[in-house]
């Protein structure tokens, strides 16, 4: 098999397609890079006495665990002196981080959850990482949580690391969705799976079922159908997988199909849905269309949500195409 690196494909792009300008591909470089010390550091486990919690809260009143903050640190250092970046954001603090004066400035913006899927970090569970890459609105002053409001569809570039069995970084930067897989012993990524495709059909769901009391109508209506199996109204048998990381879930889902739900429910309708909008499911709504599927809020496509907080919650239905139509289907009746 010939290989092809993450930089050798970063490059092809940018000469094929032009949808790559080199500052993009160094930046798409530096995260990556970032994400390979996420992915050393995670292997360590104990014996790098990175498991457990700290002794702080992040700004969604969460308690972080220690892989929590060493992987915002990572990511923070790698990504302020490359010059590409104007600022960044992090599930991990409460505001945004212009790029400090001593380092120049660029014209993108990093947003990140630096690491999805927090509970299974103890239980040697798949977790992952998840970004999304803006671009600095026109003739910006210093950097605002205002610049970052942009929707989903001004993503230039969306990505995610998932840390399992293997690492594999999958990424879009609009043409398409590819993935490498980390070679531990050169440590470089190598592309390992071209186009991904989610296919439109699925007999497959996600979502957290301890939660089936709250739910709306319906998401009611909905998962009652996919449990009533061959005799329901679907006439087909499904069958549920539940990660507790949207990173696996999601990766799960690219390839083989299936549809991951995360609703809103009764219980606070000051906070719709769990997973935030800018830097968890903006970016896996870009690259699940980016594979043929789509994503939706239950009623309307998640990219094209106009955001207005930084750190805002989103209903999420994503995956593949005939499932997220039938749920949106739902909540737009009546
Ligand atoms: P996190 O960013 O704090 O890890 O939370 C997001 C995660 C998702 O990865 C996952 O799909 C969901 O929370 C799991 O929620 P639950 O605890 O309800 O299973
Ligand atoms: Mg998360």
């Amino acid at each position: 098999m010939k290989r092809i690196s993450l930089t050798q494909y970063l490059v092809e792009e940018q000469r094929q397609h032009n949808t790559i300008p080199a500052e993009l591909r160094l930046l798409i470089e530096v995260v990556a890079r970032a994400c390979k010390t996420i992915s050393h550091s995670v292997g360590k486990g104990a014996l790098g006495e990175v498991l457990g919690t700290a002794e702080t809260e992040n700004i969604q009143g969460e308690v972080q665990k220690k892989l929590d903050i060493i992987s915002n640190e990572i990511l923070l250092e790698a990504n302020e002196w490359g010059g590409h970046l104007a600022a960044m954001a992090s599930e991990e603090m409460e505001s945004i981080h212009p790029i400090p004066n001593r380092y120049p400035k660029g014209e993108y913006m990093l947003l990140f959850d630096p690491l999805d899927g927090s509970s299974n970090i103890d239980v040697n569970v798949s977790i992952g990482t998840i970004f999304s890459v803006l671009k600095a609105p026109e003739g910006m002053g210093q950097p605002t949580e205002a610049d970052f409001m942009q929707a989903g569809t001004k993503q230039v570039a969306a990505g995610y690391a998932v840390y399992g069995p293997q690492t594999m970084l999958v990424l879009t930067t609009g043409n398409g969705v590819n993935c490498f897989t980390l070679d531990r012993e050169m440590g470089s990524w190598v592309l390992t799976q071209r186009d991904i495709q989610i296919p439109a059909k699925t007999k497959e769901f996600a979502i957290n079922m301890s939660n089936q009391r709250h739910w709306h109508a319906p998401v009611q209506r909905y998962i009652g159908e996919l449990l009533a199996g061959d005799t329901g109204p679907r006439g087909t048998n499904f069958n549920m997988r539940w990660i507790a990381s949207m990173v696996a879930d999601v990766h799960r889902i690219l390839n083989r199909g299936g549809i991951f739900m995360y609703p809103a429910d009764t219980r606070d309708t000051s906070m719709p849905g769990k997973l935030r909008l800018m830097y968890e499911a903006n970016p896996m709504a870009f690259i699940v269309e980016q594979a043929g599927g789509a994503a939706t809020d239950g009623k309307q496509r998640i990219m094209d949500i106009q955001p207005h907080k930084l750190h805002q919650r989103v209903p999420v239905f994503l995956g593949s195409l005939d499932e997220v139509a039938v749920v949106t289907g739902y909540h737009n009746e009546g």
